[in-house]
């Protein structure tokens, strides 16, 4: 948006509002260049996603497979509003989470196929792949077990007191989990630099979160801890960005945990064999059609920064080529040799 729309000029006193006109505050605006960058890194994902699930039908993927498609939004406005440093931890649906950590899509795509340049040189899969060099601590599947973790790694910046943040991310069936809330206690007793951010997608399997929790405004998990929480529109990466600074900051400063809401969407299915009678494909579409994150960038890039169509198809071919390198060498990278069987099992200390 040009910057004479964005220090939003005011209309002359009786002029009448424009209902179509929703004024956004200043704080949400992005520049060209964060615009960009969103949308690359949301495309990078869905793209990502989108072969890996083709992969999977055509058999070269085994095991459990969670899509972060429709969730783009909330890893990648958070990582923009993070510091290098600060650490990642996550459940099983963890793709995304790991290419925004700068994570190389053909080490995470090859451990999906179970090879020898996967991140877990191939015996570990899609929910268990770590880089201590990019900050990611997983890709967990147990659920809520990530939370505990995610504490874990908080008090560990506290005792270094080395102005870390740690972001735990956990879905709306895993808030219901009792070892959140005995997370919750010690990082608010202790001040833990860590944010918690619940990505409420609607669904755990095939539960609706109003069937499962009694309190589904998630923001207010924390209240008899004192922890202070925010629902956010998880589909407008600049919200989150928003929301994600405002959550980072109070952590930093030694004020303790933060919980953010992240009201999310996933499009396809739990996991990879979902018989999704549990929503209709109304829901789906609207969903889709209405909210979807990468489109109201891509609406933005054209319309308010000029961005031309050819410009934006430069993009997508650019992550077409990433994904398309990475199922390359997730194809034809060896497995690993049957004598790894034993090793990387247990630690030798
Ligand atoms: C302790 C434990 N209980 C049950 C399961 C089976 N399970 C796997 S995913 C899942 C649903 C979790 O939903 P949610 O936390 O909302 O995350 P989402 O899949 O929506 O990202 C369940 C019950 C598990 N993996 N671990
Ligand atoms: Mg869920």
């Amino acid at each position: 948006m040009p910057a004479a729309s964005r220090a939003g000029s005011r209309a002359p006193k009786g002029t009448p509002r424009d209902p179509a006109k929703k004024t956004i505050p200043n704080v949400l605006q992005f520049s060209k260049e964060e615009e960009l960058h969103a949308y690359r890194e949301m495309l990078l994902i869905r793209r990502f996603e989108e072969k890996a699930g083709q992969m999977y039908g055509m058999g070269l993927i085994g095991g459990f497979c969670h899509l972060y498609i429709g969730q783009e939004a909330v890893v990648v406005g958070m990582q923009m509003a993070a510091q290098e440093g600060d650490q990642v931890i996550t459940g099983y649906r963890d793709h995304g989470h790991m290419l925004v950590c700068g994570m190389d899509p053909k080490g995470v795509m090859a451990e999906l196929t179970g090879r020898r340049g996967g991140y877990s040189k191939g015996k570990g899969g899609s929910m268990h792949m770590f880089s201590k060099e990019k900050n990611f601590f997983g890709g967990h599947g147990i659920v809520g077990a990530q939370v505990s973790l995610g504490t874990g790694l908080a008090f560990a910046n506290w005792y270094r007191n080395n102005g870390r943040v740690s972001l735990t991310y956990f879905g709306d069936g895993a808030a219901n989990q009792g070892q959140v809330y005995e997370s919750f206690n010690m990082a608010a007793l202790w001040k833990l630099p860590v944010v918690y951010i619940i990505e409420n997608n609607r669904y755990a399997m095939g539960t609706a979160v109003t069937r499962a929790s009694a309190q589904t405004d998630f923001s207010k998990r924390g209240l008899s801890f004192n922890i202070p929480g925010e629902q956010v529109d998880g589909m407008d990466v600049r919200a989150v960005r928003d929301a994600g600074r405002r959550a980072i900051d109070y952590c930093r400063s030694g004020q303790g945990p933060y919980i953010l809401e992240m009201q999310t969407y996933r499009y396809r299915g739990h996991s990879m064999s979902d018989p999704a009678k549990y929503r209709s494909k109304d829901e789906v579409t609207r969903m889709r059609e209405e909210h979807d994150p990468i489109e109201q960038v891509r609406r933005r890039l054209l319309g308010e920064w000029k961005v031309s169509e050819d410009e934006l198809k430069t993009i997508d071919a650019k992550v077409r080529e990433i994904v398309n390198e990475a199922a390359e060498f997730a194809t034809h990278d060896p497995e690993p040799d049957p004598s790894e069987l034993w090793t990387d099992v247990l630690l030798d200390a």
